[in-house]
């Protein structure tokens, strides 16, 4: 089938899946009607405008994995937790034995999306299924989740997104369409390993992995990003069974990871931060210790200082930055990740103007840390306090009107020009913030470096 005929089909299901949502959700046609690659550039701005200003939004990985926690039959099974089953090849009905423990009583999720706010991320991206099967929402084709297989019994999803409807916190699903470890035909990688894994792919497509992400995107409310991930033997005739879903979401942001060459909204550098800005929306996804699933023995906790740096380094890139944290088999986020999610929060309380809305920074390369900008205004974020009191800002053309300390608008600094490439601002004896202290700088006009003709 070419590509032509692909497009054509897709705008067709598109339209049709547009009409049932114009019936259902009014005023949703001359959005849902349009896929994404023929959206205008202004159209396309006009969706991903609340992602780029957000930056920063929290990574949930939850699931039965976290009741063996990273330990099988006594031994600490190495890797990411979320991937035990497959690290230790657990048949299925020993795996499945496991959601018999999954028992979340002190599961808040008001407390959850009340944390994530605290920390300054304006979006959450939870696990509805993760490459194990197991489902965290009341799925009607199988007995594989929260509802059949647990002695919790009632859907987790649902309580999130009431409380991220009630906080204002955006809501998104990370899907595994196509591992599937407990699905007959599910993929696998590296393979089966039991064969109550094996089956028809396109038949655990259609009658399992369809069904699901039409009910993750049907029964919670607004969904506004859909995480795929990975794409495991996937090719484009099933990515195109499942893609026209996401117009049941007008709007929706979906990622890189579905598979048949689509490239989604934003790309998913994952654990790493690109050396430079990519040309491209994109969102480094990471995590607080050495794992996504909770493991009970993985205490290699980045410090917060490594965590607002990061954050930073990657808005002074142009990216977002999704930051994970692996609950427990109780509904607990780990002690560690709240701590240092709450004093991210009084960073972010202080200098998130420096962050939200940004655009990426006009300079290669700065030796005290990095910058963010908006229009007529740059953030400085200064990591290293210069010794001398004296921060150099190599190339700046522009005329400074003013400069201060975003955390004391009030104090204007001293601002000289050394030559007509440097600028020199005089600083305070000491930082107010060790990890990052902000500089503001009013500029005249658009961003002008040395050696630049053009101004940004
Ligand atoms: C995937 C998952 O397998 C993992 O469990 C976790 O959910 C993570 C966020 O995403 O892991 C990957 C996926 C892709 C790559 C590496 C790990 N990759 O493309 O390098």
């Amino acid at each position: 089938m070419n590509d032509k005929t692909s497009q054509r089909i897709f705008v067709n299901q598109a339209i049709v899946i547009g009409v049932l949502c114009a019936l259902t959700f009014p005023g949703c046609a001359q959005i849902a009607t349009k896929p994404p690659e023929l959206e205008t550039k202004q159209q396309r701005d006009k969706r991903m405008a609340w992602w780029r200003e957000a930056r920063f939004g929290m990574f949930i990985h939850w699931g039965v994995y976290s009741v063996p926690a990273g330990i099988y039959k006594d031994k600490k099974i190495p890797g990411i937790g979320e991937w035990i089953m497959n690290r230790a090849r657990i048949p299925v009905a020993e795996y499945k034995k496991y959601a018999k423990q999954f028992n979340p009583v002190k599961y808040n999720p008001d407390e959850w999306v009340r944390l994530a706010k605290e920390a300054g991320m304006k979006y959450i991206v939870i696990t509805s299924k993760h490459h194990d099967g197991f489902a965290l929402f009341d799925s009607k084709v199988t007995n594989w989740d929260v509802v059949d297989a647990t002695p919790y019994g009632k859907d987790l999803l649902k309580g999130l997104a009431a409380a991220c409807k009630k906080h204002g916190i955006k809501l998104g699903f990370y899907h595994s369409q196509a591992q599937d470890w407990c699905h007959p035909g599910g993929a696998a990688s590296g393979g089966h390993w039991d064969k109550a894994q094996n089956g028809d792919m396109d038949k655990y497509i259609r009658e399992i992995a369809v069904p699901q992400v039409r009910e993750i995107l049907t029964n919670y409310g607004d969904i506004a990003v859909l995480w795929w991930d990975t794409p495991t033997n996937m090719n484009k005739k099933r990515a195109d069974v499942l893609r026209p879903l996401i117009h049941l979401q007008p709007g929706i942001i979906t990622n890189n990871r579905l598979g048949g060459g689509y490239r989604g909204d934003f790309s998913t550098p994952e654990q790493h931060i690109p050396a430079t800005g990519l040309d491209y929306d994109w969102e480094t996804c990471m995590t607080m210790n050495g794992t996504w699933g909770y493991k009970s023995y993985d205490h290699d906790w980045k410090s917060t200082e490594t965590l607002i740096h990061n954050l930073v380094d990657i808005a002074s890139k142009g990216g977002n930055y999704l930051l994970n944290v692996g609950p427990t088999s109780e509904g607990l986020i780990p002690e560690p990740s709240v701590i240092r999610l709450k004093e991210i929060g009084k960073w972010m309380k202080v200098n998130g103007e420096s962050i939200y809305g940004t655009s990426a920074s006009p300079f290669r390369k700065l030796d005290w840390g990095r910058c963010t900008a908006k229009p007529g205004k740059l953030y400085l974020h200064v990591f290293d306090w210069p010794a001398n009191g004296k921060l150099e800002v190599p190339g700046l053309r522009n005329k400074v009107k003013k400069a201060y300390l975003l955390a004391e608008k009030k104090h204007e600094l001293a601002v000289t020009r050394e030559d007509k490439d440097k600028v020199v601002i005089t600083l305070p004896p000491k930082s107010l913030d060790a990890i990052d202290t902000v500089v503001v700088l009013e500029i005249k006009g658009k961003i002008k470096l040395r050696g630049e003709t053009k101004t940004k």
